[in-house]
C-alpha cells in the first residue's frame, strides 16, 4: 500500500552530520521524498508531537531535547514505507537495535537515538500536520518506480 510516513533527523544526528547518511539511507531503498527542510521545532510542535508521553517521567527532558537545536524533518513516500522505516530505524533503545540498523549503527542511548519515525499511518498523519504546510509537500512522479516496484 502506498503511504507517507514522517521521519525526522533529531537533534543529534544534526549534530553529528548524520543527515547525508539518514537521507541516502532511504532513497536507496527506493522510496521518495515529497518534503524536506531544518528547522527548530517549538515547544508548542514538541509538546503536541510528543503528546502520547505527557504523563511520563521523561516527557520535559523529550521536550528540552528535541527543542535544543535544529532537526531534519522529512515526508517520505512509497509503498509500506511506515514499517518500512521503523525497521531501518531499529529498536527505541539502542542497546536493542540490530545492527545495520540507523540506531544500531549509529546511537547508543535510548535519549539520544538519532531519529524518529511515525509507527502508524494515523502518526504519521496527525505528525505531518504537524511539521509541515500542504505547500511545502511535492507530489511528483520520478521514472524509477517502475524499476522499484
Ligand atoms: P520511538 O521513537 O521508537 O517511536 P517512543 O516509545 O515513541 O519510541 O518514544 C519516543 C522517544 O522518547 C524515543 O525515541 C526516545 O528518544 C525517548 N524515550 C523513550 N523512552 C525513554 C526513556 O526511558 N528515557 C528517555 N527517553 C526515552
Amino acid at each position: 500500500m502506498m503511504e507517507r510516513t514522517y521521519l525526522m533527523v533529531k537533534p543529534d544526528g544534526v549534530q553529528r552530520n548524520l543527515i547525508g547518511e539518514i537521507v541516502s539511507r532511504f532513497e536507496k531503498k527506493g522510496f521518495q521524498l515529497v518534503g524536506a527542510k531544518l528547522m527548530q521545532v517549538s515547544k508548542e510542535q514538541a509538546e503536541t508531537h510528543y503528546v502520547e508521553h505527557k504523563e511520563r517521567p521523561f516527557f520535559g527532558e523529550l521536550v528540552d531535547f528535541i527543542t535544543s537545536s535544529p532537526v531534519f524533518a522529512m515526508v517520505w513516500e512509497g509503498e509500506n514505507v511506515i514499517a518500512t522505516a521503523r525497521q531501518m530505524m531499529g529498536a527505541t533503545n539502542p542497546k536493542d537495535s540490530a545492527p545495520g540498523t540507523i540506531r544500531g549503527e549509529y546511537a547508543a542511548t535510548v535519549g539520544k537515538n538519532i531519529i524518529h519515525g511515525s509507527d502508524s499511518p494515523a502518526s504519521a498523519e496527525r505528525e505531518i500536520g504537524i511539521f509541515f504546510k500542504e505547500e511545502e509537500l511535492i507530489e511528483y512522479s520520478k521514472l524509477i518506480k517502475e524499476w522499484v516496484y
